[in-house]
Parts: structure tokens; C-alpha cells; sequence
């Protein structure tokens, strides 16, 4: 409890530091520390807006640590969904530290994650690909892009005419290429470097269209020094060339070392989405998400973005769950053993659940992330052909022993609030299985974690 309202008290702090309005919708999401989200719309659901981020792990102060991805969604701009973690460095058989910066794509029927890694062997950053059937992952690793060598930041482009560019950079440097049709591999004689065009590049780029031109944006350094601000470049063609413009989020107050971002127009506004140290509070520390909303000039020149805490919700207090699918297991930091994952449940639409808790050993589990100790409300969806006792552990490594509890039998499948536990900073396992089994069948499909911010 004491915890608690000292977590009110410092989120409540936030906001005045940043901002006199109270409330408000920066930091984006205030529940994980989260960096360079890359935001799309994708065919077939305008309403939706989707975010792919990188994560600062809590209690870390640099950039090495950085192990994995998560993806968020919205509707309203105003309540978003954590669908967890949706790739790691362990399930890139090629890389060995340092998950940087994403972007994704939607091709012909699915989606990918384009991510930078280290590799194991060169010790170079790769332009890594993931895939998936849904836009909320996981992804299944499938390489790196062949032509790209220290192929950190990517972002993929498609332009009206369909053909899918690769952009990225490091370190002064900002290239960009035509990606062949498997995505694969870039194609060779279209590869440029474009950093002579873009002042004071650095890394990160990012390229839009506004009014039939290219806008490519990118986190630079002012005279060569740090921290970065964001700028951005326009152009008639993808490849350029490039002219340079100035600068569109000059430093704020509550910057972190690095910035990167994201430009979209979603429901007839245009959003920067970006980066700041905000929710850790200081400089240079884990960064957390921001948006704020773009207008460009009459003739065509973006109008500097001055951060705000009121931010895409106009002040409105924001809200963010997790989402956590229980069949996902390996692929998004679960596990499962003893149980296995079905989807012929009669009246059963999703893409799995798990069941096959024959003996109190079998067991479903979940990873679910947080920037700092919490209390969260838990929520999970199942069915039960009779009631039955569970037991149900959260914690870091199940040292917060939470219930055992006592579930009834459902009408089909049910959501069910689980009460409150507590997150510690840092990763928390949810551990389900049950007491007493013996022709009992359970099917367990999702569970929901409702972070207690405000
Ligand atoms: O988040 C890790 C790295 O910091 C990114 O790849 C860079 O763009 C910078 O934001």
C-alpha cells in the first residue's frame, strides 16, 4: 500500500515537472520502459493503430542490456494494449546481445519485424527478420537482410507503387536500398548513402509521404554532440536526393541521451511518436514512449514539436493493459510443460489455449514486464467443466507466492477477475495450475494484467 502512494505520488510529480495540466497521455505508456516505436496502420483496419518498440530493461543505465521487443495497440489513442514480449535475443539463433531498434511490415498476407542485433559470429549489428501470422506477434526469427552490413535501425518503406525500400544507419551514417520481393536481401546496384544529404545525421531513419514528397526523418547530433534531437529531410524520390530541412523535436525538458521516432497520420492527424527519459525521471536513463500530435506548415515544412504531457489525449487520463495469451509460451518469455496448446474447443475463435492439467505439475506460464514495482489488478479467461482449486503464482521467480484459489466451473469460456497482486521492476512470471485434476477439464486462454499507474 505504502508503495502504491509513492507510485501515485512520483507519476503525479511527473506530471507537474513536465507540464501545470495534471493528467495526461505523456509519457505514453507508463507502465514499461519502451524506446523507437515504429507506428502503422495496417490494410484492412483503419482503426487500429499499432506500435513496435524496443524495451529498456529497469534498472539499467545504457543500452547493452537491451534483450527484446513488445507491440501495443489502440483504437482511441486513449486505451492501448501490451501484447508482451514478442521476440527476444534468445529465439535469434544468429545474435547474441543488443535488441535495438524495430520496424514492421505487412507483405503479401503476414507480418514482419524488421530488428537490429548483434551477431554472434561478426560481432556486427544485423538487419534481422521476424514473422508472424497476426500483427501482435510473436514473430519467428528468419535471418537477416543480405546486403546489409552493420544494419542497425531499420525501417521499411512501401511506396505506392508497392516496392518495399530498406532504410537504415549507424553512427553518422544513413543508407537505404530497394528490398528484393522476399525481403531477404536488398538489391545491391540500389543501395545509397544518403548521409551527405542529411545534416547532422546520426542514426535511425524514418521516411513518410506528405503531399506527394518524401520526408525522411532521423535522430541527429547538433555539432557532433550529444543528446540527439530529431530532424527530417524531403525529397521527390525515396532514394533522393535529400534536402535538408531543420529540425522537428528540438530538445525538451526530460530528454533522454537518444531520440528516435516514428511520423504517421492516423484519423486525419499526424503523430510524431518519439522517446524521452520521462517516466525514469532523469536524463539518460530508461527511456518511455511519447506522441504528440504534427502540423506542417502551408507550404509543406514541419512545425517544431514542443513536448507536452497533455499529448494525444488531450490530458485525458490514458490507460494501457497487458495482454497476455497463455499458448504463446516460449516465443513471448512463457513456458508451459504437462499441458499442451488446442483451439477445437467448440465456439472457440482465438488461435489457442492451453489445457492438459492432468497432474499438479502441469503448468502454463507467462512473462509479464514492468518499469517499476506495482500493484496490477489480474484477469484471466477460462473454462472449467467443474470447479476446482488453482494455484497461481506471481512474482519475479515465483518468490511472491500469491493464491491458491478456489475457481468454480464456467459456462463456456469466462473472464474472471483474479484479485490484485504484486510486480516487482523487471520481468514477474504468472504460474497456473491446478490442485485437483482428476477428470477435470481446464482450458486456459489469456491472462490480463491491469497495471494500478494512476
Ligand atoms: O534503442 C537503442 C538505440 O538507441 C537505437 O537503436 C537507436 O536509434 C537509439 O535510439
Amino acid at each position: 500500500m505504502k508503495h502504491a502512494k509513492l507510485l501515485v505520488f512520483s507519476v503525479l510529480l511527473c506530471s507537474i515537472i513536465f507540464s501545470s495540466n495534471g493528467f495526461g497521455q505523456n509519457p505514453l505508456i507508463s507502465h514499461i520502459y519502451a524506446a523507437d516505436p515504429s507506428a502503422h496502420i495496417w490494410p484492412g483496419d483503419s482503426n487500429k493503430l499499432w506500435l513496435y518498440t524496443s524495451h529498456d530493461v529497469a534498472g539499467t543505465n545504457h543500452y547493452a542490456t537491451m534483450f527484446d521487443y513488445h507491440v501495443f495497440s489502440t483504437t482511441d489513442l486513449v486505451n492501448w494494449v501490451d501484447y508482451g514480449r514478442v521476440l527476444s535475443v534468445d529465439d535469434v539463433d544468429w545474435a547474441i546481445s543488443h535488441g535495438w531498434a524495430i520496424d514492421a511490415v505487412y507483405w503479401h498476407g503476414k507480418y514482419y519485424l524488421f530488428f537490429s542485433m548483434v551477431e554472434k559470429v561478426s560481432g556486427m549489428f544485423r538487419t534481422g527478420i521476424g514473422v508472424s501470422d497476426v500483427p501482435q506477434g510473436p514473430f519467428t526469427n528468419i535471418g537477416y537482410v543480405k546486403g546489409v552490413e552493420w544494419g542497425q535501425d531499420p525501417a521499411v518503406f512501401i511506396d505506392d507503387d508497392n516496392t518495399p525500400y530498406l532504410f537504415w544507419g549507424l553512427e553518422g551514417q544513413i543508407f537505404a536500398a530497394k528490398l528484393n520481393e522476399d525481403l531477404l536481401s536488398i538489391i545491391p546496384e540500389s543501395k545509397v548513402e544518403l548521409s551527405s544529404q542529411l545534416f547532422e545525421c546520426f542514426e535511425g531513419p524514418w521516411v513518410h509521404k506528405y503531399k506527394g514528397k518524401y520526408y525522411l526523418s532521423y535522430p541527429g547530433l547538433p555539432k557532433g554532440e550529444w543528446p540527439e534531437e530529431m530532424y527530417y529531410a524531403t525529397s521527390d524520390k525515396p532514394l533522393g536526393l535529400y534536402k535538408s530541412q531543420s529540425k522537428y523535436i528540438p530538445l525538451f525538458k526530460g530528454h533522454s541521451s537518444t531520440n528516435h521516432g516514428s511520423i504517421i497520420k492516423y484519423k486525419n492527424n499526424w503523430i510524431a511518436f518519439h522517446h524521452s527519459s520521462w517516466l525514469s525521471g532523469g536524463v539518460f536513463e530508461e527511456r518511455s514512449l511519447m506522441a504528440d500530435y504534427l502540423y506542417y506548415n502551408p507550404d509543406g515544412t514541419i512545425k517544431p514539436i514542443i513536448p507536452d504531457s497533455l499529448g494525444l489525449s488531450k490530458g485525458k487520463p490514458t490507460n494501457c493493459i497487458i495482454f497476455l495469451e497463455a499458448e504463446n509460451g516460449k516465443a513471448a518469455g512463457g513456458r508451459f510443460e504437462g499441458t499442451q496448446v488446442e483451439n477445437s474447443f467448440p465456439g472457440y475463435s482465438g488461435k489457442g489455449y492451453v489445457t492438459g492439467f492432468d497432474v499438479r505439475r502441469d503448468y502454463v506460464e507467462v512473462l509479464v514486464q514492468v518499469a517499476k514495482d506495482m500493484k496490477a489488478t489480474l484477469k484471466m479467461r477460462y473454462a472449467a467443466e467443474k470447479d476446482f482449486t488453482a494455484d497461481i503464482l506471481v512474482g519475479p521467480k515465483m518468490i511472491v507466492g500469491w493464491g491458491v484459489l478456489k475457481l468454480n466451473k464456467t459456462n463456456g469460456w469466462e473472464e474472471v477477475n483474479l484479485g490484485e497482486v504484486e510486480l516487482k521492476a523487471g520481468d514477474n512470471k504468472i504460474h497456473f495450475s491446478s490442485r485437483d485434476n482428476i477428470n477435470i477439464s481446464i482450458k486456459i486462454d489469456y491472462f490480463i494484467v491491469e497495471p494500478k499507474i494512476k
